[in-house]
């Protein structure tokens, strides 16, 4: 007999974890000569009762289980790890716990390989593959498949955000795991292990894959991270393909917090703007008193962007209204600066207006616009060291 190992990475899948591995065993009957082990990898911050579901039917000699560091990536490459070091087989592959993809998919996967393939990739675009998932979703699947063909390539592989795969020892063996970011918290692992695989000498052919809603639970992929890392990875491979040795993925991941806040700070500055001119134009306030009021608004506005998106996850020690009140109370350190700025500004120049590229543009924009690189510098400071400090204790 012949073994395929399957790992099934998990992080709270309690809801689906037992039906997805019955599902995957039962595709046994489909592969005859094979059999079909799992090794269900567990992440560590898992604590939501997966472990004891998996624990309860570890009496099935076939399901095997580990903890695993924090991270898709670690789940994928220990789970691969652990089956070659126990389990000899034939073919690895990898699938996702959560009941999305159909799991016949297995059966293809295996099948590739057995037919000399050395990586078979599970694909919703190619001939009988669906995306079944919601249209943001389904953006973002397709633009990181163009993005990342057009600068990483190769270009007829077209899926390359999915863990539905299959490959030999060998190749896995070959791939260069001090170069693959295995160990990122983000799901960039699948379209950089491709890549590796690639750089390894890869026979690939891709199978169509369904995949549809998750059947139970929440999702752990955060689709602005994703899209910035396949970003960000894709160029930093063209740039090592052109001779460039800049680090520029590992760079731009440590700077992904200082660019969400940043696109924050660009949102809110459209809010500030917009009721600045509205106060102005509308109701006649002079540009400090505007000046005043519409930066309370961006404030607001900007603190519920950081405090859902930007800082989300970070663990504090104090309430979302406490972090009002002291995001307040540093803006209010930006807001009297610009305030100041505008009021000085206008004693200065006055209310005129110039003629810019055949528009009169008046005085007040450019007060208004003085206003954001002090302003900025001076928030994310204060932010960054006290409204969402790190307390890990
Ligand atoms: N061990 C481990 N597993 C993870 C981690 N993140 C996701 N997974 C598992 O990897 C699989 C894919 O994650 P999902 O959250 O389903 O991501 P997705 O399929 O892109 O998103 P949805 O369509 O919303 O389900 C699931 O089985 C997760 O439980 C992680 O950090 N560690
Ligand atoms: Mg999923």
């Amino acid at each position: 007999m012949k073994i395929v190992s399957v790992v099934l990475p998990t992080y709270n899948e309690k809801a689906n974890v037992a039906r997805t591995i019955e599902k995957v065993l039962e595709q046994e009957k489909n592969l005859p000569g094979w059999e079909i082990h799992i090794i269900v990898a567990d992440d560590i911050r898992t604590s939501d009762g997966t472990e004891e579901i998996v624990r309860k039917l570890l009496a099935n000699q076939r399901i095997h289980f580990i903890k695993t560091e924090p991270g898709l990536g670690v789940g994928l490459i220990e789970g691969h790890r652990y089956a070659l070091q126990k389990l000899r087989p034939d073919v690895l592959a990898q699938l996702d716990a959560d009941g999305q993809v159909v799991p016949d998919v297995l059966v293809k996967l295996v099948k590739t390989i057995e037919d000399g393939y050395s990586l078979a990739i599970g694909s919703r675009f190619v001939s009988g593959g669906k995306n079944q998932l919601a249209l943001v979703r389904r953006i973002f699947s397709l633009g990181a498949s163009v993005f990342y063909r057009a600068l990483v390539g190769p270009w007829d592989i077209k899926e390359v955000t999915n863990s539905a795969r299959a490959f030999t020892p060998e190749l896995f063996k070959k791939i260069n795991l001090d170069r693959l970011p295995w160990k990122e918290k983000t799901f960039i692992v699948q379209p950089a292990f491709l890549h590796e695989a690639i750089l390894a000498g890869a026979k690939y052919k891709e199978v169509p894959l369904i995949f549809r809603n998750r059947l139970e639970g929440y999702s752990k992929n955060k689709v602005f991270n994703y899209t910035y890392d396949v970003i960000t990875y894709s160029l930093d491979v063209r740039l090592h393909m052109s001779g460039v040795n800049f680090p520029f993925f590992r760079l731009a991941g440590r700077a992904k917090t200082l660019v969400k806040f940043s696109l924050v700070g660009a949102v809110g500055t459209a809010v500030d703007f917009f009721f600045y001119k509205v106060f102005i134009n509308y109701l006649g306030l002079n540009p400090a008193t505007s000046k005043g009021f519409s930066t309370e608004i961006a404030i607001i506005n900007n603190f519920m962007l950081n405090n859902y998106w930007t800082f989300r996850y970070r663990k504090t020690k104090t309430n979302a209204w406490q972090k009002l009140g002291i995001f307040n109370l540093v803006s209010m350190g930006g807001l009297v600066m610009a305030v100041l700025i505008v009021k000085f500004l206008h004693i200065y120049y006055g209310d005129g207006s110039i003629n810019l590229f055949g528009r009169s543009v008046a005085y007040n924009n450019f007060f208004f616009f003085a206003t954001i690189p002090p302003v900025m510098l001076w928030n994310f400071t204060v932010n960054h060291f006290i409204t969402w400090r790190h307390n890990d204790d």
